[in-house]
């Protein structure tokens, strides 16, 4: 029986206690939130232990999984509290707002011979299968554009419309590269401007309405891509769009909807829904650690793409193109 601790109380979290709930090789025995009214719910339904910080959780209970669930300016230092208690740890992306706290946390995990695992969702998605399965089919890429924008209208003054808590856009939304990576590997250069509104002029310097940020990838293989991300008070049209360009054809996913397009015909893909990817991310934790099986990503993937994302935070700022080494 694995015994889990979970940090966090939000949408993450919520569907990894479910996740954790459905899995007779997981016991879920306490939970870390800055508010305690927040966990009745949590200890009314599962009769979990409730704490305020991750310390004191390890001090009072033992402990074999830290999942952490919460926000990304928190990550690296649980992880690092939890590493350092000999856990194993599962962390939502992104792993670190810092390539060197990154670093160090994989470095740590390695010597401390535990599980570090960062959650990347998006490549568990129907979306991700459709994409690879159908990559053949279009020939040489030479050209990806990515969009995900989503207008929030007032936009919540949250952690996540915060750049100290939420990371640069794409640091916080470390997926939308990730996607891309797994499949077309390594960044040869990288451009990228990134767009910030605050909420109102007297407004808290940290939080933002609106951001929108667009980068241009050449990736190694040849592979030219556009990743747009942007969410916010001065986005208009919500947009979840992957077109993929070949010599032989296109692939064109909008939504759930998406066709494989060529010189004289037009099919259509079928993509499910984004449902159960928390719960396919927690059963391959749980599987590797009882049976040794790998899972779907390494740390080292997840970093590599935060080096890609604070590379396009430098471009954003110098205006200039950054070249990975
Ligand atoms: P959320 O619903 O806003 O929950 C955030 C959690 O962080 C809350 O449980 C809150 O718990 C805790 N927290 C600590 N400091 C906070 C602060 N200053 N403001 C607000 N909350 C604070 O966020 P989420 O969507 O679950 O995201 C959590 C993590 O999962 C993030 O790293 C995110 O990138 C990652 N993730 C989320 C999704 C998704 O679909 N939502 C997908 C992939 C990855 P307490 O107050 O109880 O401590
Ligand atoms: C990703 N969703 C995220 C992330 C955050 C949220 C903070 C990580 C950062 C990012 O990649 O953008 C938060 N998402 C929200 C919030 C809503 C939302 C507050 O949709 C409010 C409605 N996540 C949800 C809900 C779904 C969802 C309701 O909270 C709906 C089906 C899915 N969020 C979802 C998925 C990802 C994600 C699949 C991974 C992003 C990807 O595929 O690249």
């Amino acid at each position: 029986m694995i015994r889990v601790g979970l940090v966090g109380t939000g949408y993450a979290a919520r569907l990894r206690v479910q996740a954790l709930q459905a899995d007779p090789r997981a016991q879920l025995v306490a939970i870390v939130s800055h508010s305690l009214s927040r966990t009745q719910a949590f200890v009314d339904d599962y009769g979990v232990q409730r704490f305020t910080s991750l310390e004191e959780a390890l001090r009072a209970v033992e402990l074999d999984l830290i999942v952490i669930a919460t926000v990304n300016a928190e990550h690296a230092t649980l992880a690092r509290t939890a590493l350092l208690a000999q856990k194993h740890v599962v962390v939502e992306y992104p792993l670190a707002l810092t390539l060197e706290d990154a670093n160090n946390l994989i470095a740590l995990a390695r010597s401390q011979r535990c599980l570090l695992h960062v959650e990347h969702i998006e490549l568990l998605g129907s979306l991700q299968q459709a994409f690879v399965h159908n990559l053949e089919a279009v020939g040489n890429v030479g050209y990806v554009q990515y969009t995900t924008v989503k207008p929030q209208r007032p936009a919540p003054r949250r952690w996540n419309y915060q750049l100290s808590q939420f990371g640069f856009p794409l640091v916080g939304a470390l997926s939308r590269l990730q996607r891309l990576i797994k499949v077309f590997g390594l960044v040869d250069s990288i451009s990228c401007q990134a767009y910030m509104w605050s909420v109102d002029s007297t407004a808290s310097e940290h939080h933002f309405s609106t951001c929108l940020c667009t980068a241009q990838l050449a990736f190694k293989c040849g592979v030219a891509a556009q990743v747009t991300y942007g969410k916010g008070e001065r986005i208009w049209l919500a947009e979840r769009r992957l077109e993929v360009h070949g010599d032989r054809g296109a692939l064109h996913f909008d939504g759930n909807q998406g066709v494989l397009i060529h010189a004289d015909a037009t099919q259509t893909l079928e993509v499910g829904s984004r449902r159960g990817v928390f719960a396919a991310d927690t059963r391959q934790v749980l599987d590797h650690l009882t049976t040794g099986q790998p899972l779907y990503i390494i740390p080292e993937e997840s970093v590599y793409a935060l080096k890609v994302a604070l590379a396009a935070a430098t471009a954003s700022k110098t205006g200039q193109r950054v070249h990975l080494d």
